[in-house]
């Protein structure tokens, strides 16, 4: 069992995420990065643009990360027994790409209410400050949503290029991970990273977001997975469990998945982004 410590449970009441929670041996972080890498051989366009979505969906390697015990162990400890998967995004940093997230809440546009909800970020790779780790504004999630300027800088790795302005550095902490450990945070918490510095990729497979049965979707529509326990809300619509890898079954769940998130990233915005 690696359900959350009190002092963990704490750490995440207080300062809206935890981090490092085991997840992964590294082993299994390796077979992920595997599959990341098999798939960009194979299907170069397939992680691409809005395509880094629902990626659980073409991937049966990537569903079982969602169903982990130790992950599911650890979201049970914050949002309940009733747990859905509501959407997966990879988050990877190539070095010499000018890849960053501007500092931005999570809940400002993804609809899901009421948030009882959290986000879990499994590294694949480690992450540390010279790679462009996430950083996170402590306390930040007690506040209200804030207003974000909708940038769309095109190494910004966020839809809109969202950004909260003028967020000290010196104020946020680093969220340093070794591949196979997670952070869970939470949806109000203010959070991005900066440049890859390093000579290795920096990978992120961030469960986007797990969600407790009770949690709508009120801007359109997602397509969900049972992790754990009960639905008896039925507010969301079912996705296929993927059986093979780019199977053809498994990229129209994807395609159509990711076509009604797209509806969801962009409502009411005046451009549509490269995710
Ligand atoms: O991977 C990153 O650097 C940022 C990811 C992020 O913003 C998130 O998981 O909510």
């Amino acid at each position: 069992m690696t359900k959350l410590t009190a002092q963990e449970l704490n750490h995440y009441k207080n300062k809206g995420y935890i981090s490092p929670v085991d997840a992964l041996t590294s082993i299994e972080a390796k077979e992920i990065r595997d599959e990341i890498e098999k798939i960009e051989k194979n299907w170069p366009k397939a992680l691409e643009g809005i395509n880094r979505n629902y990626v659980h969906l073409i991937s049966p390697v990537f569903n079982k990360v969602c169903l982990n015990k130790n992950i599911l162990d650890a979201v049970e400890s914050i949002i309940g027994k009733n747990i859905l998967i509501c959407g997966t995004t990879l988050f990877i940093k190539n070095p010499k790409e000018k890849g960053f997230v501007s500092f931005h809440q999570d809940a400002k546009y993804i609809g899901l209410e009421p948030h009882n909800w959290v986000t879990v970020w499994v590294a694949i790779t480690d992450a540390n400050e010279k790679n462009g780790c996430m950083r996170m504004l402590p306390g930040s999630h007690k506040e209200n949503l804030k207003h974000h300027e909708e940038n769309f800088d095109e190494n910004n790795l966020l839809t809109r290029g969202q950004t909260i302005k003028n967020i000290s550095l010196d104020k946020t902490e680093p969220v340093i991970l070794k591949a196979g450990q997670m952070s869970l945070h939470h949806p109000k918490i203010v959070h991005g990273s900066s440049l890859n510095h390093s000579d290795d990729r920096r990978i992120g497979f961030v469960i986007q977001s797990y969600i407790g049965s009770n949690v709508d979707q009120v801007l359109g529509k997602m397509y969900v997975q049972k992790a754990r326990g009960e639905d008896k809300y039925k507010y969301h619509e079912y996705s296929n469990i993927p059986t093979e890898l780019m199977g053809r079954k498994e990229v129209i769940s994807q395609n159509k998945a990711n076509e009604e998130l797209s509806k969801i990233f962009y409502f009411k915005s005046e451009k549509i982004g490269k995710y």
